[in-house]
């Protein structure tokens, strides 16, 4: 079984063990790095993601999986990225976090981790974080940069309210604002007066270095 099997297998079957030991065993023999297993598990997530659409799966199985995949993240891949960046001069700050009202982790902090191992300092504020608080850390940091992630069509229009009380503020242009999550396009983005908006967390990489760097 190759490792991408390996994986998908683990998270499928809830293997928690299973999916923690074979990360730590890859990164210890240095046949991987994190980010490399870090895509892997995004792309069964998506796969997951898709055959939840297509209602060949439900909400419980993807609450298992999602569980144990956000625990591998935490514990594993995330730390053995902060280990790497420790040497590396900071690309910049950016303040990132998953919209009020929407729970929904994953891409986020893959986006983040991606951010992180390129050289930015991120500051993950986590889920249902609302705007003041976007706002009040990227104040408290001096970040140049908040991304927003929203993965519910209900939730989305908290991205236009941060963009609007930043405005409020008079701090609008102190930031760049960079958007994105499933129902988020790049037209969405320009509608809402977002600074950019990225597909995945690869694009958001590049998008970021654009934009502040
Ligand atoms: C896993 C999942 C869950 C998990 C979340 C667990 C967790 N810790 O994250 C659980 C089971 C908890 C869940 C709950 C719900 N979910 Co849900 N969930 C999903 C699912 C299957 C996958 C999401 C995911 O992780 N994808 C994998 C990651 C890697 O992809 P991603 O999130 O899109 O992120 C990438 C890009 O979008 C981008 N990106 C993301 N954020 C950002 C931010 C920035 C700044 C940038 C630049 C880029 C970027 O980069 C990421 C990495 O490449 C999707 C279906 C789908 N196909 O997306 C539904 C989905 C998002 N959920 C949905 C729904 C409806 C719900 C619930 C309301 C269900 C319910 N009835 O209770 C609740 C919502 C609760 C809440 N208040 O938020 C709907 C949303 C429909 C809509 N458009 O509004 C979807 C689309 C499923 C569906 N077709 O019905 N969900």
């Amino acid at each position: 079984m190759t490792l991408e099997e390996s994986i998908k297998e683990y998270i499928l079957e809830w293997d928690e063990d299973g999916l923690i030991n074979t990360c730590k065993s890859t990164l210890e023999k240095e046949e991987v790095t994190p980010e490399v297993l870090l895509k892997m598990i995004g792309d069964v997530m998506q796969f997951l993601g898709d055959e939840f659409e297509r209602e060949e799966i439900f909400l419980p199985d993807l609450i298992g999986s999602a569980s144990i995949v956000k625990t591998v993240i935490d514990e594993v891949l995330d730390p053995a990225i902060r280990a790497k960046g420790k040497e590396r001069e900071s690309q910049g700050k950016i303040v990132l976090g998953t919209v009020e009202s929407d729970v929904h982790s994953i891409g986020k902090d893959l986006v983040a981790s991606f951010l992180f191992s390129n050289g930015f300092e991120v500051f993950n504020l986590g889920v249902d974080v609302p705007a003041e608080q976007f706002i009040e850390k990227a104040e408290e940091v001096g970040a140049q940069a908040i991304g927003l992630s929203s993965l519910l069509t209900m939730s989305m229009d908290f991205q236009r309210q941060l963009i609007s009380e930043l405005e409020k503020r008079g701090i609008r242009e102190k930031y760049k604002v960079i958007v994105g999550g499933s129902p988020t396009s790049d037209e969405w983005a320009e509608e809402i007066g977002a600074d950019g908006w990225a597909d995945d967390a690869i694009e958001a990489v590049s998008l970021l270095k654009k934009l502040i760097t």
